[in-house]
């Protein structure tokens, strides 16, 4: 890429992140701007690169306000709020952050899961309350040697699998085709899934895909002793039903670190105890968040010095 590249921020990240990227690039800061139509406008035509993130996305109205533009470079495995389809139209190239957030992630699921189980959030507020000593706590629910289904068996999911098999539970997966290289019992359906499991980890992609695929008919399937576990993105469950099913009980508890309308999270989720509520932190540790940051700057140098991403998705 020659001359002097430009790249279009969509939105901030933290203080470190941003002053990296203004101290080794041109950047154009569109979240700072009053008007960003008009910024885009503006600006556009000089746009080689947009930097954003699985947050943030990139629209197609972007994509049209930047002819010169050539890659997308996202902090974040998850890119559904790209548009792709109009990315590959245009023949711009987009990365993402995969792998080195798997660790983290995957902890976090197991961390949600044996937290919703062992009511730790639930035994935490019940301490703070100052009612030990004056009421019981509820008996919580055995993790070791249970059955844990995981919905979407792929980088993030294989993670949460090794871990859970510390725990000696035993793993059953869905994916839309069966996995030669792992021996997990395969379901072939998210719902006979959910009828096999105790525990349901959903860490398939977001996206017009996945759109409700945990379904109500899903979560019925869980039942009144099934619990939820979701760190892949709120669309991919059908929160309404979720919130219905676990105010009347047919679903019996729920951990969840992502949400339909982040950062909105229905109020009637926020009264319910057997809920374990977390606001998209998952990859969310100084370690990942460094390495997914670096990720970055490897993809925007790779593609600034050889016109290639070192992580592509497109
Ligand atoms: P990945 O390696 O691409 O795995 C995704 C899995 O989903 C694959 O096994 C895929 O298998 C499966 N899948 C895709 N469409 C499906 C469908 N319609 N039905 C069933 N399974 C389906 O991705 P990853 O790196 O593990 O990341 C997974 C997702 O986790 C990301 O896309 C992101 O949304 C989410 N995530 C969330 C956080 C957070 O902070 N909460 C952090 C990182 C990632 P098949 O293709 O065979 O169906
Ligand atoms: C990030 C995520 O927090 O990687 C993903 O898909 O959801 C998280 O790791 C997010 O993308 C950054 O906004």
């Amino acid at each position: 890429m020659s001359g002097d590249v430009q790249l279009l921020q969509i939105g901030s990240f933290t203080e470190e992140f941003n002053k990296r990227l203004t101290e080794t690039y041109k950047v154009h800061r569109l979240w700072e701007q009053e008007s960003p139509d008009d910024y885009l406008k503006e600006v556009g035509p000089e746009v080689d690169i947009v930097v954003t993130s699985g947050r943030y996305g990139c629209s197609a109205d972007i994509m049209r306000a930047a002819p010169k533009l050539k890659a997308i470079v996202s902090f974040g495995v998850g890119y559904d709020p790209i548009d792709i389809d109009t990315a590959r139209e245009l023949n711009i190239a987009v990365s993402n952050t995969p792998d080195v957030l798997n660790d983290c992630v995957a902890d976090l699921a197991m961390g949600l899961l044996i937290s919703s189980a062992r009511r730790i959030a639930e035994g935490d507020r019940f301490v703070r309350a100052g009612k030990w000593g004056s009421e019981p706590f509820p008996l919580g629910a055995k993790v070791s040697g249970k059955r844990l289904g995981i919905l979407g068996l792929g980088r993030i999911g294989k993670c949460i699998a090794q871990r859970a098999n510390g725990f000696g539970m035993e793993i059953h997966y869905h994916n839309r085709r069966q996995d030669p290289s792992v021996d997990y019992g395969y379901e072939e359906t998210p719902a006979d899934l959910a009828t096999w499991a105790d525990f349901l980890i959903v860490t398939c992609v977001g996206g017009p895909s996945t759109q409700g695929l945990v379904s109500r008919e899903v979560m019925e399937a869980l039942g009144p002793q099934g619990t939820l576990i979701n760190v892949s993105r709120g669309s991919v469950v059908d929160q309404p039903a979720m919130v219905e099913l676990l105010e009347s009980g047919r679903l019996g508890s729920a951990a969840l670190d992502v949400f339909a309308d982040e950062p909105n999270v229905p109020s009637a989720l926020l009264e319910m105890p057997q809920v374990v509520l977390v606001p998209h932190i998952a990859s969310g540790t100084h370690e990942t968040r460094k390495q997914m940051q670096d990720l970055v700057f490897d993809n925007l140098d790779s593609f600034i010095a050889s016109g290639k991403l070192v992580t592509p998705v497109l």
